[in-house]
């Protein structure tokens, strides 16, 4: 029962501690002392106690003191607690401040120093030099505070029911101290373990070792005073140690932080540290692939936990945020779905750990890139970092051996002098205490480990832009610069945005298609590998076939089986190729409509082609029509949910309206762009042809004319005219229409087009057909002649006006 209440009682303050935040609640472990000082000083609710010899709290083994007095009168600034750095305690021979512990477990020891000046007397607090020791870990050696406030914070995991905290002053020096604190923290602050960062035979265990707190950081360039931070910690902005100021934005939005079950609660980041982050300003080059990053003054020779807040409270739901984690240029985590990490829930926060060990120069980058993978749109967000220096094996937090010249030790005398200042200098640094609760929180450890073993087997890829499956298609380049006789001009046979594609031949006598990435194209790597991820996954008869890759040496390449008669555009106009005939058109759009329904059912979430033209279908030595270029290719939405594209992309003419204004992405994009495809087989010109007489420019819009006037003979391609059945091109123009409608609801699905295509092909009539099928074809018709008007008011003067900047992504 008293275990219930005491759940119950958890679980009250917990909930109070959701709503309120501010959640207050006294360590179990608490000493705040205000060294020197001769009165007690209140920091909002919190009580530093008065350290004096007469005071009933006798920390300090040998407390004789002397007083010293400052003339400078300037008041101390600071965010938190100022009055502790007016009075300091000096110690000019060993000393140990001992505490008695009521609870094993991890402790915050926070160490402030300010020298600030005196007025007369024997010390000047700039030339203290000293060490500090706690629970066999050397937390400072040789120390000598710079002339700015410090806070130098350590965690320990203390398990003796007493903590000694020896200060020793260096030959010919003494030790000071403005203040202290030693308060128990959470112990799920810091983990047991965490992902091993090139640390190869390594499993570092943190549980018993001491940690100190480098860097602390709020990303959104926000300061979060230990106020707002249920374990007084301080939370200093991001803007002084970013990289590329001019490539991030700062974005904030609190009440978008939504703590769940399972998330990481207040006590490991707070509410002000989440809801403000610093992302990649991506709007300006939408296909940027960038890092962000952040640089960092470490002590080389020693491990680093690393720990990396998100919170995504850019997106809505579900998150599309797909990240590239770095440290230094070891990868943390690769393509990291923060969507999944957080269970899908919008504003959920999660944390990263990584332990690292850092050699060389002292400089640690923190970088959260931007992800190419799944076609994902390219973002980056970071809410809040800390990185935590691990003890060593032997115990230290410092370099050893960096000691003076131990040349005459003047056996420093006993003095322990209190120094009263009246007022304080300069501007102040801060944190404070502690206050917390221990509500156990097994899942965050667990979630850890879980993220643990999901990644586990990425870490050697690095130097591919793929993950092992596709690793089978990788090519040297030496074999694409044989098959190319070294990317010969003579052998272009198309030129397009991505690049050049060459006709290339395999040492085993196999043609191919060699596309090659402009090298300078960043956009042109997002493409490469998604076209190559979809090539690799899906095959089809009606999708051209992927033969291999090569990404050596700055090189975007993809080699595909090589299409003889190339693309179905130069068969249609402005080429001199053999016009095709009826016949040969519908079958090439049966093909054609053949592989996109393929691709739009053939997973459990469609793959949306995104760039369906008739440049981009291929046709092979027997004009069979195959799909290409994938490199816009998306997965679609999974069953009732709305995809909200963030940037518009693919071919001026072929474009969905509906996607170009509300920018929802979905399979019967592609169908527009389809149907705008029929069309040009019907009609054999351009979709836009500026050269027309206004009125005519645009394809679909002169259809639409033509339609309403019932004159639609007059659009069809001069060659057909007479040579088709009437039927067959009244099916083929209904379903045509269809396609083309302004609402995505209103347009049939690739398997309604490819349906109505056969029947079309069967109504042209040969021989072998008999007249029932015809009847089939005709009776199971779902579009009845009454729809057909529906599509007459898509005005695609609209749409040109919509279009900012086309994009003629032609590769053939
Ligand atoms: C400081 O506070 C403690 C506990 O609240 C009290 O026992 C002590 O007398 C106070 N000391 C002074 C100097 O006010
Ligand atoms: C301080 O503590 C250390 C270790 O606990 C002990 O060895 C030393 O004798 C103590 N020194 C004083 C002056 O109490
Ligand atoms: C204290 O020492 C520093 C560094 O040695 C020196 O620059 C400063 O002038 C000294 N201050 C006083 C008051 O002597
Ligand atoms: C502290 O150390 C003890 C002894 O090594 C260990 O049993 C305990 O789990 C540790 N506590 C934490 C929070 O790491
Ligand atoms: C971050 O904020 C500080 C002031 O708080 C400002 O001086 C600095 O310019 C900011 N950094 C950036 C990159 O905007
Ligand atoms: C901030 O988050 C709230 C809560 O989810 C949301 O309603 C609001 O639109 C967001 N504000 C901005 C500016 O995104
Ligand atoms: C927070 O997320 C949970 C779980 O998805 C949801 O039930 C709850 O409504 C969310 N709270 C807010 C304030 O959005
Ligand atoms: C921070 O704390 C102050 C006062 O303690 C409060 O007014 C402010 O709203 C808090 N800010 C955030 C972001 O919680
Ligand atoms: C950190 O980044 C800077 C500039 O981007 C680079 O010069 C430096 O080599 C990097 N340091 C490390 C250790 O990677
Ligand atoms: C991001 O940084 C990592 C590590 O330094 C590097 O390997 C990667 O190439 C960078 N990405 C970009 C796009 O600069
Ligand atoms: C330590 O204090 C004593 C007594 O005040 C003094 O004589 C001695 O010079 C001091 N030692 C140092 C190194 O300051
Ligand atoms: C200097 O110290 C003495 C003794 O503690 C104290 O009485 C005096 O007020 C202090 N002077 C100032 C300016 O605070």
């Amino acid at each position: 029962m008293e275990f219930r209440k005491f759940r119950l009682l958890i679980w009250v303050m917990s909930t109070m501690c959701l709503i309120k935040c501010s959640f207050q609640f006294d360590p179990i472990d608490n000493y705040l002392l205000d060294c020197g000082s001769p009165t007690n000083s209140s920091i909002r609710d919190r009580v530093f106690l008065a350290d004096t010899s007469d005071s009933d709290h006798h920390f300090l083994s040998n407390p004789e003191q002397e007083s010293v007095n400052t003339s400078n009168s300037q008041p101390i600034s600071s965010t938190y607690g100022s009055s502790l750095y007016t009075t300091a305690r000096i110690v000019n021979k060993t000393s140990n401040y001992t505490f008695s512990i009521n609870q094993h477990g991890r402790h915050f020891i926070r160490l402030y120093f300010f020298p600030f000046p005196l007025d007369a007397g024997t010390y000047n607090l700039t030339t203290a030099r000293f060490s500090v020791s706690a629970h066999g870990f050397t937390l400072l050696k040789n120390f000598q505070p710079d002339n700015t406030p410090v806070v130098k914070e350590f965690s320990i995991n203390i398990t003796s029911d007493e903590l000694t905290l020896t200060f020793t002053p260096s030959p010919n020096s003494f030790a000071f101290l403005n203040a202290l604190e030693v308060i128990s923290h959470p112990n799920e602050l810091i983990p047991i373990t965490a992902r091993a960062v090139e640390l190869p035979h390594t499993h570092p265990n943190l549980m018993t070792q001491a940690l100190q707190t480098v860097a602390r950081v709020n990303m959104g360039n926000q300061t979060v005073s230990p106020d707002n931070d249920t374990l007084w910690r301080l939370w200093n902005p991001d803007g002084t140690f970013m990289k590329h100021n001019n490539l991030v934005r700062f974005v904030s939005n609190i009440s978008a932080v939504n703590y769940t079950a399972g998330s990481p609660a207040f006590d490991i980041a707070p509410l002000s540290v989440y809801g403000t982050a610093t992302k990649l300003d991506t709007e300006s080059d939408p296909g940027a692939l960038l890092n962000n990053t952040w640089s960092f003054n470490v002590d080389p020779g020693f491990s680093y936990l690393v720990r990396f807040h998100f919170c995504d409270i850019i997106e809505r739901p579900p998150s599309e945020l797909i990240l590239n984690i770095y440290l230094n240029s070891m990868s943390v985590a690769k393509d990291l779905k923060l969507g999944d990490q957080m269970s899908n829930i919008w504003g959920a926060p999660f944390y990263l750990d990584a332990i690292t060990k850092l050699n060389g120069n002292g400089i640690l980058n923190v970088s959260v890139g931007t992800s190419l993978a799944f076609g994902a749109y390219p973002e980056s967000i970071l809410n809040g970092l800390e990185i935590l220096k691990i003890s060593n094996s032997n115990g230290n937090l410092v370099e050893g051996g960096t000691g003076v010249n131990s040349s005459n030790s003047n056996s420093n005398s006993k003095i322990l002098v209190i120094v009263v200042v009246s007022s304080g200098v300069l501007c102040v640094l801060i944190l404070l205490c502690c206050v917390f609760f221990v509500i156990t929180r097994r899942n965050r450890r667990k979630r850890n480990e879980e993220y643990l073993s999901a990644n586990v087997h990425k870490t050697n890829d690095e130097n591919t832009l793929f993950s092992r499956s596709k690793i089978g298609y990788r090519f040297p380049l030496g074999a694409v610069l044989e098959a190319t006789d070294k990317f010969s001009e003579s052998l272009v046979i198309g030129i397009g945005g991505f690049g050049k594609v060459y006709k290339g031949i395999l040492s085993d006598g196999t043609i191919v298609a060699v596309k090659r990435g402009a090298p300078q194209s960043l956009q042109g790597v997002s493409e490469f590998q998604t076209e190559v991820e979809m090539l690799s996954q899906f095959r089809h008869r009606h999708l051209v076939s992927l033969i291999g890759y090569c990404d050596e040496k700055n090189e975007l390449i993809i080699i595909y089986e090589y299409m003889e008669n190339g693309t179905l555009k130069n068969h249609l106009y402005g080429s001199d190729l053999p016009k095709l005939n009826w016949k040969q058109r519908l079958e090439i759009s049966i093909g054609s409509a053949r592989g996109l329904h393929y691709l739009h059912t053939s997973s459990h979430l469609a793959i949306i082609h995104r760039d369906v033209k008739s440049a981009n279908i291929l046709l092979d030595e027997n004009m069979m029509a195959k799909v290409a270029d994938f490199g816009l290719s998306k997965t679609g939405p999974a069953i009732d949910q709305t995809h909200v594209s963030t940037a518009v992309k693919g071919s001026f003419g072929y474009l969905d309206p509906e996607y170009m204004t509300r920018q929802q992405l979905t399979e019967k994009s592609d169908v527009y762009s389809f149907g705008v495809v029929m069309f040009e087989i019907l009609c054999g010109r351009p979709v836009i042809d500026p050269s027309r007489p206004r009125g005519m420019v645009s394809l679909v819009e002169w259809v639409n004319e033509m339609r309403k006037r019932g004159d639609l003979e007059k659009v069809f391609d001069p060659f057909l005219v007479g040579k088709m059945k009437m039927e067959s091109v009244k099916k083929y123009v209904e379903i045509g229409e269809k396609c083309i409608a302004e609402q995505g609801v209103d347009r049939p699905t690739m398997g309604d087009v490819l349906w109505n295509l056969e029947c079309a092909l069967q109504l042209e009539g040969s021989e072998v057909n008999s007249p029932k099928v015809e009847n089939d074809c005709v009776s199971s018709n779902v579009f009845s002649e009454g729809s057909v008007g529906d599509f007459a008011g898509v005005s695609m003067s609209r749409v040109f006006s919509e279009m900012v900047k086309g994009e003629e992504r032609e590769m053939r």
